[in-house]
């Protein structure tokens, strides 16, 4: 992989530090974190209707199990928390709340209607049993077709139309500009529904300390930070009084970046009851109600040139919200970034869009490795290979005629969106290259058994990360702060503490913080000890998602690791009788670089700063080696890449063999490219399932029938190919570092290409692949069908 030029450890394969404890099963995650001997434990009553008035609660039987303390409804907690309301400021938006249990209506399978508190969980799991709910079931809204039609009962009485967001724009003159072309090519997309299922499922302990107001809340999160305004809010209780605390997070994949109501319920009843209160969740509850995301329709039409030049794009994007609009992204994450990232690498000058959001009665979406930007690509990679068809030109062509070119960059799209750097045609041809894509196509010609269907796809992809502040309010996010932060402590050891707002879920955070604070600071790589997912300790910052930290908590730490270093340069020059400027710092070393005997350790110069020796500070200087930096990097940095994967598929069974599988990827400068590399391959592999088979499946009557892991089918390591990965990098410009985020881009790439791939192998049958997942059983009625016509 081509690293950064960057001298120190960034660029360099550092083995991940967090990983000697996770391996040898020492991590500790939420079910490890030692309970109180007094812990009460809770259990939900779920709804087993997607739709229904609740008429009567009976919880008497539940109430005299042996164990069970107390069982509470919407009447009792209703007067100990708000309803949890996301305030999302865009034009379009229909205002949204959830109440933490169903007031008198449930609005999908799952919703909790009552929580029981027991002495232990088993308790609380035969109490739940018991409780009697009467229940008037009503008309369901469960599909995106039918709420689009008008068709659906109403979920809410105040969202006309299930409608609950709706927004368009266009260019000058788009209309007359797309008439004015010959060629149009369209095609509509449906991807499946999808959950994120994170090897450690949700959970949460709240204890309540001796002030009245107090709580020590840890919870399995994305966002600590973000759930502790959200539970002051909700429970009307002062923020300083609650620290929320990640333990290690078993994976996260942004279903654990949503404020969840459990975890209003957990703290509220800890408060009630003045004891610890602990929930931790099961694999069903995780599938049932844990953020779902994806079912998107999204049509393409496009004006193109006889050269396959796109003139005139127009999307139509609709996402199923689910039955509430979710904390802190709501219901327009979705529809707003699939419009705004379609264009992705492309310079495509005219441009149209609509985006409408519905509510049904399925579990609330949220964001979800990728968002939207698995679908919009899939849409635009998609409309490529179909131009290619129409007009007999090769999909790479079509994709290279299209995309951006190096004179072009910077590059600021229709949209106002700026690429400040990117190697979107670079990526291309690399990663042809090393798929040795004409090759690929002429096995694909030569090919002579007339069972096996064999099939090329390219993906080429922008993907939004690093957003700042002012990228999150263009999408109405006022939740978000978009700045992350970072508190720098050089001890008196001479050792240093680094305290960021993020909070990791398996990313390798401890690492790659520590590489960067110890290239900008000069501290050796060992004397930094990073912290996270702490409120009581890490600043305030915008916490884990949307591939941030690098750009936006590594900016802090670069800013931060800026300030510390001056003040260290002015005491180590006062001290050695020389010149700020010429004092350079390495291996927690400061040195005069003109006279490099004169120099002094970290723990010296700290001892100094301190006032631990009979050595002053320079006139008029403050104790103490500590600073907090905050950072707002631009509205967004844009990683780019290309995957190319090769597939055949067997004509009698519809299975998929993947011959070949190529990714090019551009993350600007490489923190760690061990860690940069299992971004991508865990991203491809998650892509991977949701192109070819997760799929979570409601009934007509909103029943969820695959709410386990036997029947929500994911990727295992017999699905996996042999990934070939390669970099190019091109640092960011417009943030400090140059870094840009990694987090998502695989499941980007991986969607697009494995569904063109089968796609281009089924064309030549008639068939249309536009609907995803790709699994065997659905491709075989495609193949049965288009041989029967
Ligand atoms: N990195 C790097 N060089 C770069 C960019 C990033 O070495 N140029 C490193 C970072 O320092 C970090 C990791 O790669 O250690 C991911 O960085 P980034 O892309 O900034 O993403 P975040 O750390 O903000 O993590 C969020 C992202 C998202 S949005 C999802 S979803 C996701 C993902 O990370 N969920 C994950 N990766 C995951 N990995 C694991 N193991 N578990 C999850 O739940």
């Amino acid at each position: 992989m081509t690293g950064s030029s960057h001298p120190g450890s960034i660029g360099k394969h550092i083995p991940r530090r967090e990983d000697k404890s996770l391996l040898a099963g020492q991590g500790r995650f939420i079910d490890d974190v030692p309970e109180p001997v007094n812990t009460l434990h809770l259990g939900f009553v779920m709804s087993p209707y997607a739709h229904a008035s609740i008429r009567e609660i009976d919880a008497q039987a539940a109430k005299t199990l042996p164990g069970v303390v107390d069982v509470l409804t919407y009447a009792e907690l209703s007067s100990l928390a708000n309803p949890v309301e996301v305030e999302i400021g865009i034009e379009g938006y229909r205002r949204n709340s959830r109440p933490v249990l169903a007031a008198d209506k449930v609005r999908f399978v799952g919703e909790h209607v009552a929580v029981v508190v027991a002495k232990d969980p088993y308790a609380a799991q035969d109490a739940i049993e018991l409780v009697e709910v009467d229940y008037d079931p009503l008309g369901a809204a469960v599909s995106l077709e039918e709420a689009g039609n008008g068709s659906a009962p109403p979920v809410h009485d105040d969202i006309p139309g299930n409608l609950i967001f709706e927004q368009s724009f266009a260019t000058d003159g788009f209309e007359e500009i797309f008439e004015a072309e010959e060629v149009r090519v369209s095609e509509t997309f449906r991807t499946g529904r999808v959950a994120g299922v994170p090897l450690e499922p949700r959970g949460c302990l709240a204890i309540p300390g001796s002030a009245a107001e107090n709580l020590q809340f840890y919870t399995s999160t994305q966002i600590p930070h973000i759930v502790r305004t959200g539970l002051a809010k909700v429970l009307s209780i002062p923020e300083p009084s609650i620290t929320v605390i990640t333990p290690d997070v078993g994976g996260g994949f942004g279903t654990k970046a949503q404020f969840y109501t459990e975890e209003v319920v957990v703290a509220a009843l800890a408060l009630k009851y003045r004891c610890p209160i602990k929930w931790i969740q099961d694999r069903r509850e995780d599938l049932l109600t844990s953020i779902h995301a994806r079912d998107h329709i999204f049509r393409l039409e496009a004006a193109v040139s006889r050269e396959g030049r796109i003139k005139a794009l127009r999307a139509n994007m609709v996402s199923n919200a689910g039955a509430y609009s979710s904390y802190p992204f709501g219901c327009t994450l979705e529809p707003t970034g699939g419009v705004r990232m379609v264009i992705g690498p492309y310079d495509i000058a005219n441009y149209a869009y609509e985006a409408r959001s519905y509510v049904t009665n399925t579990c609330p979406s949220g964001a979800y490795r990728g968002v939207a930007q698995p679908t919009c690509f899939l849409a635009i990679e998609g409309l490529m290979d179909r131009i290619a068809r129409k007009l007999d030109l090769d999909p790479a062509v079509v994709r290279q005629t299209n995309v951006i070119k190096p004179n072009q960059i910077p590059y600021t799209n229709v949209l106002g969106i700026k690429y400040d750097s990117g190697s979107h045609e670079a990526c291309l041809l690399k990663a042809m290259e090393n798929a040795g894509y004409a090759d690929l196509r002429r096995a694909q010609t030569d090919n002579e058994d007339p069972n096996v269907l064999r099939g090329i796809g390219i993906c080429c992809f922008t993907e939004v990360s690093g957003a700042g502040s002012v990228g999150w309010r263009a999408r109405g996010l006022t939740r978000i702060p978009g700045f992350d932060t970072a508190s720098i402590r050089v001890e008196p050891s001479g050792r240093v503490s680094l305290h960021t707002s993020q909070a990791a879920a398996g990313q390798g955070h401890y690492t790659t913080f520590a590489q960067i604070l110890s290239d900008y600071l000069g501290a050796s790589l060992e004397d930094v000890i990073v912290h996270e997912g702490d409120t009581s300790s890490a600043p305030y910052g915008s916490n884990t998602f949307a591939s941030r930290s690098a750009v936006a908590a590594g900016g802090a730490v670069i800013k931060a690791a800026e300030e510390i270093r001056e003040k260290i340069q002015r005491i180590a020059a006062y001290l050695l009788n020389s010149e700020p400027e010429n004092i350079q710092l390495e291996n927690s070393i400061a040195f005069d670089m003109q006279e490099p005997e004169k120099s002094i350790s970290f723990e010296e110069v700290a001892k100094v700063a301190y006032s631990m020796t009979s050595a002053s500070l320079p006139q008029g200087m403050d104790f103490g080696l500590q600073t907090t930096s905050f950072y707002d990097p631009p509205p967004a940095t844009w990683p780019n890449g290309v995957h190319i994967a090769s597939v055949r598929v067997d004509r009698k069974t519809g299975q998929i063999d993947i011959d070949k599988y190529v990714v090019v990827h551009d993350c600007g400068t490489v923190i760690n490219p061990m860690i940069v590399e299992g971004q991508v391959q865990g991203g491809t592999v998650q892509g991977l399932g949701e192109s070819l088979m997760e799929q979570i499946v409601y009934d007509e009557d909103g029943q969820l029938l695959n709410a386990n892991l036997l029947d929500y089918q994911l990727p295992t390591v017999l699905d996996v190919p042999e990934l070939e990965l390669d970099h190019i990098c091109t640092p960011a410009v417009d943030n400090l570092g140059g870094f840009k985020g990694v987090g998502e881009g695989g499941v980007i790439g991986a969607v697009p290409a494995l569904t063109n791939a089968v796609a281009d192998a089924l064309a030549p049958l008639g068939v249309n692949v536009n609907r995803l997942p790709l699994r065997p059983a659905s491709l075989l009625k495609l193949i049965r069908d288009a041989e029967n016509t």
